[in-house]
């Protein structure tokens, strides 16, 4: 693995309705990433956050069934920007949401240096949403579609036109809450994904030893984004959407600990920690936990 990484926080609430998820990078940083990081011997340089828009009032800001579309798109770019940066100067990006819209950024500067991203989306959701499909015209429920050059103009063109990723190279671990147009869309373009029921029957091991040969013949660099609503809400509480029956603690850290060993990834983001509905700071410390195994830590 890549020994330097660039910390980019994400203050970004505007792609759902629930306050208090931009103050996510603080809390992950509050649990003590840098210092955990740092002992495993990485070079670290935290480049600070991206400066996101203030919302309109609340009148104007849904339209199309887009809440806060034009400034999800002008943050989200900036996010892009960086992130291009990053990756151009041969550092690992690891970004801090900060509510999920974020990966249309994060994957939109990814995109300028892999013709063929694989991309790892750990979550509850398949955040697969279009206007049309949304049954809430949140846009951190769209954020892979949009990456599949599927949805408003303003989101697939954020830095450059063309569709970030492929359909074939996303692997959709811990689903358990789909839309019904979210579902069509998986079907039709052939995404594969292991759902909780997956999980449960062929136990995690199986699941990432298949996702990484899956995604190791096809890709030339593998994204990991780790919306904590995968997780059981028992275990990250501090999540703006939770859905019950979720991955363990164990299972996750199990998950980071065999992406690290197949020593395949190339950037990683943490998003939707919202410590106003936390428990004690308990879901950043649940990141920046995972973080530990995701970077190498070992029981030994
Ligand atoms: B998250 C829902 N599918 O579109 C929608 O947390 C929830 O980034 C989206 O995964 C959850 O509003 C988005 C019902
Ligand atoms: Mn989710
Ligand atoms: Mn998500
Ligand atoms: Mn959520």
């Amino acid at each position: 693995m890549n020994n330097h990484l660039s910390i980019i926080g994400v203050p970004m609430d505007l792609g759902q309705m629930r306050r208090g998820v931009d103050m996510g990078p603080s809390a992950i940083r509050y649990a003590g990433m840098i210092e955990r990081l740092e002992q495993l011997n990485y070079v670290i340089e935290d480049l600070g956050d991206i400066e996101i828009p203030r919302p309109k009032s609340n009148k104007e800001s849904k339209l199309d069934n887009l809440r806060n579309l034009n400034e999800i798109a002008e943050g989200t770019t900036r996010l892009a920007e960086k992130v291009d940066e990053v990756v151009e100067k041969g550092s690992f990006p690891l970004v801090l949401g900060g509510d999920h819209s974020i990966a249309m950024g994060t994957l939109a500067g990814l995109a300028k240096h892999y013709d063929n991203l694989g991309v790892i989306w750990y979550d509850a959701h398949g955040d697969l949403n279009t206007a049309d499909s949304s049954p809430s015209g949140n846009i951190h429920g769209m954020p892979l579609a949009v990456s599949l050059g599927i949805g408003h103009e303003k989101l697939t063109s954020i830095h450059g036109d063309e569709p970030k990723i492929k359909p074939e190279n996303i692997v959709i671990i811990g689903a358990r809450s789909l839309d019904e147009g979210e579902r069509v869309l998986i079907e039709e373009k052939g995404i594969k994904v292991y759902t909780m029921h997956e999980v449960d029957r062929m136990g995690m091991p199986t699941v990432m030893d298949e996702s990484i040969e899956y995604l190791r013949g096809r890709t030339d660099g593998v994204h990991l984004s780790l919306d904590l609503d995968g997780l059981d809400p028992n275990e990250a509480p501090g999540v703006g959407t939770p859905v019950l029956g979720g991955l363990s603690y164990r299972e996750s850290h199990l998950a980071m600990e065999m992406l690290y060993q197949s020593n395949m990834l190339t950037s990683a983001e943490f998003v939707e920690v919202n410590p106003i509905l936390d428990e004690r700071n308990k879901t950043a410390t649940v990141a920046v936990g995972l973080m530990g195994s995701l970077f190498g830590e070992s029981l030994k």
